[in-house]
């Protein structure tokens, strides 16, 4: 009589449990956040998980994330883990209706991983962290307890207990009995599962808002900072070093398009007001500690510097140009008695740290060699935007960002390159990466369809620290022409660069290549971007109409 009621209480039950499973979920993470704003807001488990997996992707991954996802990537690997954990919350709900007690002991066992990966994250606080997931565990394990108690209970009717059995062995004398249909707790399950719902809803709520007013301060601190004026201005820009031509990227990056390259999950908001940076280690003669204020009221200055990713590609969009304002890292190594290993000095290698734990290790002799290597506190006239590292960056003009450029800064100890591996270092990429001399199209666009006359071919080339003496464009396997040099801010900067090309209709191949100003011309061997950046010539293709 009853294969079809069977199969259809079954599925409301499977169903059921799924969702139960989903909801214990829902409310493991909706408790952790809330715990997490008592802890820090990077214990939560989606970030410590997310946060974990960037350590131990192999440069090779990273890599094609950026290529795929570009500055998405982050946004796609916290969808992937709670997709990953919707779906396994769902099974884990089937499978605690079989067996109740391994449910539960599932979704301990994820806020065992989380644990694991919060507390092992490199700026974690301790196991505090871990407090996050582990409770959230609990509570998930718990409310599944519950519900698929409800499911799997059958439900006392007129005051007389039924006994307790499992439920597949009765559904055949209840099919046609809506009052005991489904054999089970029905609506003990629904009040559960709604308060549960609600109550995880506002957890979450709630845990949100904490997290989020714990960073007011650091908004608050950001807000109230006026930049002094430098005392040793930025040469200006000369008018010449900016092109009129459409489709060039703008001398000047605008801070808000200023590319972005982290491993933060969370972007670090840190209040200026209780932030420190030490200087310390090797060849110190005195530890040094500074305020955020103590910086601001040092001689400051003012500089155009152009930075740029080691994981640009050829052609990439990971370099961008501002005008950095900050203290002269070189004075405040000399007033804590270091020298450069050129001058007798014990350390050779900057290990700099970050608050969320990334470490970015710099040659001291880069650093003391007379370049403008700083610590910005502004960038294009605003204090540091929070990205790009608020309330304190190092800068070191002609080196790549992960060996020179750490964003929120609180640490920097001086040590050697036998001694310690920074984070990027023990990931296969290069100890030492200074920027290889680049050029990329801006315009035409490639596979743009421009048409037959005057095609103005523009871009920008750069060599930091030595400067751009030449850009040659080549059209197919024609000869190289030289293209037309905007000025040069300064050697620091990259360099804007036309070419007026007579285009005639069909395909065309366009080609740019630099020589700096060592007389260096860029090597056309392309090379992948691991393990010191990538080489190589851009080429466009375009079709003329
Ligand atoms: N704390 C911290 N600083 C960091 C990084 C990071 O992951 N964490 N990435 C570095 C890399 S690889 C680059 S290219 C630059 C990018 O700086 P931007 O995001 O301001 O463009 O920051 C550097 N500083
Ligand atoms: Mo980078």
């Amino acid at each position: 009589m009853t294969t079809v009621s069977i199969t259809r209480k079954a599925l409301t039950r499977g169903t059921l449990a799924a969702l139960s499973g989903l909801l214990a979920g829902f409310a493991s993470l909706a408790v952790a956040e809330l715990v997490s704003a008592a802890v820090r807001p990077e214990a939560s488990p989606v970030t410590a998980v997310g946060g974990a997996a960037i350590d131990r992707t192999p440069a090779g991954v990273k890599d094609w994330a950026i290529r795929n996802f570009g500055e998405d990537d982050k946004l796609v690997l916290q969808l992937g883990i709670v997709v990953t954990l919707a779906l396994f919350a769902l099974a884990v709900g089937l499978l605690a209706l079989r067996h109740r007690r391994a449910g539960s002991a599932a979704v301990l066992l994820f806020g065992v991983v989380g644990t694991a990966a919060a507390v092992s994250r490199p700026d974690s606080t301790g196991l505090v962290d871990g407090l996050p997931s582990l409770l959230g565990a609990i509570v998930g394990a718990a409310l599944l307890y519950v519900l698929i108690g409800r499911l799997t209970r059958p439900h006392r009717t007129a005051g007389q207990e039924q006994e307790r059995a499992p439920v597949d062995e009765r559904d055949g004398e209840q099919a046609n009995e809506p009052e005991q249909e489904a054999g089970w707790d029905r609506r003990g399950f629904v009040i559960a599962a709604t308060a549960a719902a609600a109550a995880s809803t506002a957890a979450g709520a709630v845990g949100r808002a904490l997290n989020s007013r714990s960073s007011q301060n650091a908004v608050a601190s950001r807000e109230a900072v006026t930049l002094p004026k430098p005392a040793s201005p930025a040469r200006p820009i000369p008018a010449g070093a900016q092109l009129r031509v459409r489709g060039i990227s703008p001398f000047t990056t605008p801070n808000d398009s200023f590319y972005r390259v982290d491993t933060a999950l969370v972007i670090p908001k840190v209040d200026a007001n209780a932030w420190r940076l030490r200087i310390h280690g090797k060849g110190v003669r005195r530890d040094l500690e500074f305020t955020y204020q103590d910086l601001l009221e040092r001689p400051l200055i003012e500089r155009e510097i152009t930075l740029c990713c080691v994981s640009n590609e050829v052609g990439g969009p990971y370099i961008g140009h501002a005008r950095w304002i900050g203290v002269r890292l070189a004075d405040l190594l000399k007033e804590a008695g270091v020298k450069p290993p050129s001058r007798g000095g014990e350390a050779d290698q900057i290990i700099a740290r970050s608050v969320d734990g990334m470490t970015l290790g710099t040659p001291v002799e880069d650093v003391m060699d007379g370049r403008d290597a700083m610590l910005a506190v502004g960038m294009n006239g605003e204090p540091l935007p929070f990205v790009n590292g608020f309330p304190v960056r190092m800068l070191v003009p002609g080196l790549y960002g992960y060996v020179s450029a750490c964003k929120w800064i609180e640490d920097i100890e001086l040590t050697t390159f036998d001694d310690y591996d920074a984070y990027w270092v023990k990931r296969k990429w290069a100890r030492e990466a200074p920027i290889k001399t680049q050029s990329r199209i801006d315009t035409p666009k490639p596979f743009g369809r421009p048409e037959a006359g005057t095609v103005m071919v523009a871009g920008v080339a750069w060599a930091q620290h030595r400067g751009i003496e030449k850009v040659e464009i080549r059209v197919d396997d024609g000869p190289w022409r030289p293209a037309q040099l905007a000025e040069q801010g300064t050697v620091d900067t990259w360099r804007q660069w036309s070419y007026p090309w007579k285009a005639t209709p069909g395909g065309h191949t366009l080609t740019v290549r630099a020589t700096d100003r060592t007389g260096e011309l860029q090597t056309e061997e392309r090379t992948k971007t691991v393990p010191d950046g990538a080489s190589g010539w851009h080429s466009v293709v375009v079709t003329v109409d």
